[in-house]
């Protein structure tokens, strides 16, 4: 599948890791919009959230588990989790992703 957050988990494009385990892989955003802009995402293919199932589901318990360890880590004022998903919502890369946002403050509601 011509995916790109597919070949950064196979590591056939290059990314920034910040973290990995068997089911995640959490690297830097290309185009950074907050001091701390990271993006987590499942291994496997998924297109978006809202391919959540009952059988899946154990990968956002992953992800979600790996996001406290990480800001743990990067993100010591708080943080955003956002997971754009379909086209008005602005998702850009059909491959579910969570943006971390840190760093500044961040305004709400977002745009
Ligand atoms: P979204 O618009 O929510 O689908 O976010 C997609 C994000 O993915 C966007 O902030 C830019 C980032 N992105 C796109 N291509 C690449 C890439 O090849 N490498 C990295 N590190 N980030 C990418």
């Amino acid at each position: 599948m011509d995916c790109i957050f597919c070949k950064i988990s196979k590591k056939e494009i290059k990314s920034e890791i910040i973290f990995e385990d068997d089911l995640t892989i959490c690297f830097k955003d290309l185009n950074p919009v907050a001091p701390i802009h990271f993006l987590i995402i499942p291994k496997i293919h998924i297109a978006s959230t809202s391919e959540i199932n009952e059988k899946n589901s154990d990968v956002l318990a992953r992800i979600f588990g790996n996001i406290s360890k990480i800001a743990l880590k990067f993100c010591h004022n708080g943080y955003r989790v956002v997971s754009n998903t379909g086209v008005n919502a602005g998702q850009s890369v059909m491959h579910m992703h969570f943006h971390i946002l840190a760093g500044r403050e961040l305004d709400w509601p977002p745009g």
